[in-house]
């Protein structure tokens, strides 16, 4: 147990220097910090984020629409550097309240809709392209229940787990331990039911995949807090089986680049404006070029 101890004052404070690696972005209150309009591109949806896991589900589901040939979901996606605070711009606030990505904004509706949360968002698609939400009412009620599943647990994995084993500025004991066991316990979960079943609805991929797979996929291939030996990821076979089965899908191929502004720069795309976009990053892959040293 760590001997670090804290007593809490009568009434709380905001200590602007609490560190940690989001430091700079934390706010107790909400708003926009200064004025800026959102630029808005030429397709029915416009969609502002970055590809962190909440992000990614939403360019997945995108892209899987397109593929399937549904040409009003096509989309402009904007880069929101929440580093760099623009999650607080009054365009940004005006689409999420809550200053979060993703966000998104239907056009192809008069006036146009706004849509936040990604849960919300990928409930708002499959059910404007009636696709990937089964529409059978038991099997629609197993996928809803896996997509909220995942809603509700992912902020012990990544504002639990992921703060304090990666961005605290110190590690402590107390709470490592607490939300390691959280996370396995979820992870035991989810591989239970996978050991029964191909994706989380049965053998059908649906928005419930497309939710759970940037969080966890991510966790057990170790591309999100560099902690699959630590969890001992390899021991849930069945979340690598779908993990990997996802993987190889073409629209989660193209899905997990768009607005990704770090790592292998043949993995990034920083904005999606045109399908034609990914094509030039197919061929920087296919012909590696020599890659200067990037400043993202
Ligand atoms: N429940 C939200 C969570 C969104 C969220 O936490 N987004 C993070 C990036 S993954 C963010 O924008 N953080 C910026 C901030 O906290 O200021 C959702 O699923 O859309």
């Amino acid at each position: 147990m760590s001997d670090a101890t804290y007593e809490p004052p009568k009434v709380w404070k905001w200590n602007t220097e609490s560190g940690g690696k989001f430091a700079n972005i934390n706010r107790p209150i909400a708003g926009s910090t200064f004025d800026e309009d959102l630029a808005v591109g030429k397709h029915p949806m416009q969609l502002y984020s970055l590809a962190t896991p909440n992000g990614v589900k939403v360019t997945l589901m995108l892209e899987e629409l397109l593929a399937l040939g549904h040409t009003g979901a096509e989309y402009d996606a904007y880069l929101v550097d929440i580093s760099e605070g623009q999650q607080f711009s009054s365009g940004f606030v005006g689409a999420n309240p809550n200053s979060k990505i993703p966000a998104l904004m239907d056009h192809s509706t008069n006036p146009p809709t706004r849509v936040f949360e990604s849960g919300a968002i990928l409930l708002y698609l499959a059910e404007k392209f009636g696709e990937f939400l089964p529409t059978d009412p038991s099997t629609r009620a197993e996928c809803l229940s896996w997509l909220f599943w995942q809603m509700g647990s992912a902020p012990y994995l990544g504002g639990g787990f992921g703060h304090f084993y990666a961005y605290a500025p110190a590690k402590f004991e107390y709470p490592i331990d607490r939300f390691t066991m959280e996370v396995k316990r979820q992870l035991d979960v989810l591989d239970q039911h996978l050991a029964k079943h191909q994706y989380f609805c049965d053998d059908e991929y649906t928005i419930a995949d497309m939710a759970i797979w940037p969080w966890y996929g991510a966790l057990v291939k170790g591309t999100i807090y560099e902690a699959a030996e630590f969890i001992e990821a390899h021991t849930y076979t069945n979340v690598i089986r779908w993990t990997d089965q996802i993987a190889e899908r073409e629209a989660a191929k193209r899905g997990r680049m768009v607005n990704r502004a770090w790592g292998e720069p043949s993995s990034q795309l920083h904005e999606r404006h045109d399908a034609g976009d990914f094509d030039t990053q197919t061929q920087d892959i296919l012909n590696p070029e020599p890659q200067a040293e990037s400043a993202e």
